[in-house]
């Protein structure tokens, strides 16, 4: 029998589990807020089957599908389920990997070389009532929300004509709309990326297409009130490396990276290119918004190079983990002035997992919280995830109140060795004095595997530690993203 490869990618926190768990009333410690009422959707990769390759990474890993659900009754229930993608189909009708490397269909079987390749991975997202499973290669997975059952996969009733949609939709909560993108939209290695917006009813009103300076992995994007933002960062890929089955991505230290700015509901000839530096790298940013003065300020988490230790092996970009620095960096721009380049300011510590209240989604957010590493850990993070580190200490920055030399941080939950943060979900409080919870898996290693919990913290009171917390009584891979959706809009789309 074939086995997962030894490599950071398989062992320990990320070792493969492909376990489907259905488990009712989790132990509970603690008061749990009366606003925590609803599920924590979350996205974990998790390969079905050993990987043809052994130098597979995490990304390539099997969507599965998973919910702390949170009942009105008080009790806490935990299932995860696979996402039936037609990649997994075609892989447990066989019994084994029929798929190669990472984003490369060169290096697929033969006969499947015109399945559906994508594995759902990313993010959960919920938008009006619909569940959908979405990773930034390929078209998102429709899920019932209830009995996590993969329902297929999602083209907005045949009216997407981009090949690709993002795992990062930004959501106006004063309208409802969800505003996305697919880069790649018109094949592997394509500069055409999509821009479409979905109204509030889930109906997809308007889709257009533009061209990239170059080929980018374009993670994330974001809104404001006015304006659609498209960073592009030297992530690079080219279809004869690919065909001569080789890496999809590559990392320029050399290239610019540009900031792509047009009206959100306009057309895309009026796409702005502001040049930032060379060679820099983000996935995920925290909130885009306009000044009174009519600047855009947008908030990433920010690194010098990429932040995966794979990508830069593949880049011959030789770099000690302690030099690959980051920091929440704020581009500005002026999209009626004359420049035509992004002004930097550092406004926060490096990290990542930025999380904003969504009633803020393109709007001033005058705070936020992030994922970071505590300086005054005692000894190494715990290893596991796409990077090999995971996170230990959980950030609130207050952009109002907070002394910038301080990175705007005022709050700070760090954890003891051995245990690590998922990336949390803001659930907001019926008080608007009050900032919310956040709600979040946390592992700790234990002899040689690992325990893990869901806390719910104070947003406003982080170092109090959680208010709640309730153990998981299995293995746990690590979480990519969440999607936190409350009761009542569970209720509604069952209606
Ligand atoms: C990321 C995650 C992905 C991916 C590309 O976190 C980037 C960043 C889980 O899949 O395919
Ligand atoms: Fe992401």
């Amino acid at each position: 029998m074939a086995i997962f490869p030894q490599t950071s990618h398989f062992v320990g926190l990320n070792q493969p589990i492909g376990q489907e768990v259905s488990l009712k009333g989790l132990k509970l410690e603690g008061t749990l807020p009366v606003e925590v009422q609803g599920a924590f959707f979350r996205a974990v990769p998790d390969p079905h089957f050993p990987p043809k390759f052994d130098d597979d990474n995490v990304l390539s890993g099997d969507g599965m599908v998973s919910r702390v659900a949170f009942n009105a009754d008080g009790t806490v229930d935990y299932d995860i389920a696979y996402v039936r993608t037609a990649r997994w189909l075609a892989e447990d009708a066989a019994g084994r990997a029929r798929f190669g490397r990472y984003r490369n269909i060169f290096t697929d079987d033969a006969d499947v070389q015109s399945t559906d390749r994508t594995v759902a991975n990313t993010t959960p997202v919920w938008h009006a009532g619909r569940l959908l499973m979405a990773k930034e290669d390929g078209k998102p997975y429709r899920v019932d929300p209830n009995t996590l059952e993969t329902l297929g996969s999602y083209d907005f009733d045949g009216a997407l004509k981009s090949e690709t949609m993002t795992a990062h939709v930004r959501i106006d909560a004063q309208t409802g709309e969800m505003f996305v993108y697919g880069y790649e939209a018109d094949g592997v290695a394509g500069k055409q990326v999509s821009y479409f917006i979905v109204d509030k009813t889930g109906k997809l009103i308007r889709e257009q297409w533009f061209e990239a300076p170059y080929c980018a992995m374009m993670h994330d994007f974001a809104i404001t009130q006015n304006y659609a933002l498209f960073p592009i960062y030297p992530t690079t890929c080219d279809l004869e490396r690919l065909k001569a089955g080789g890496d999809h991505w590559v990392h320029e230290m050399e290239t610019d990276s540009w900031l792509g700015v047009m009206p959100r509901y306009g057309d895309v000839s009026e796409m702005r290119w502001f040049k930032g530096p060379k060679g820099v790298s983000a996935y995920h940013f925290m909130n885009a918004f306009e000044d009174e003065n009519g600047i855009i300020h947008f908030d990433q988490c920010l690194s010098n190079t990429n932040a995966f230790p794979f990508i830069r092996e593949a880049s011959g970009i030789h770099m000690a983990p302690w030099d690959v620095k980051g920091a929440l960096t704020r581009w500005s721009v002026d999209p009626k002035g004359d420049a035509t380049a992004v002004t930097e300011t550092i406004v926060g510590p490096p990290g990542d997992f930025p999380v904003i209240p969504a009633t803020m989604q393109g709007q001033p957010n005058p705070y936020g919280w992030m994922l970071s590493m505590d300086p005054d850990m005692k000894g190494p993070p715990l290893a596991g995830g796409p990077v090999g580190a995971m996170f230990n200490c959980a950030l609130r920055l207050d952009f109002v109140n907070g002394a910038p030399q301080a990175g705007h941080v005022v709050d700070a939950l760090p954890l003891p060795p051995g245990m690590s943060f998922n990336e949390p979900v803001h659930v907001p409080s019926n008080d608007p004095a009050h900032l919310g919870w956040l709600v979040t898996v946390v592992d700790r290693a234990a002899g040689d595997s690992f325990e893990h919990e869901v806390w719910v913290l104070d947003g406003g009171a982080l170092h109090k530690g959680p208010v709640a917390r309730a153990v998981i009584p299995t293995r746990l891979r690590p979480q990519v993203h969440g999607w936190w959706v409350p009761q009542a809009q569970l209720d509604a789309a069952k209606a």
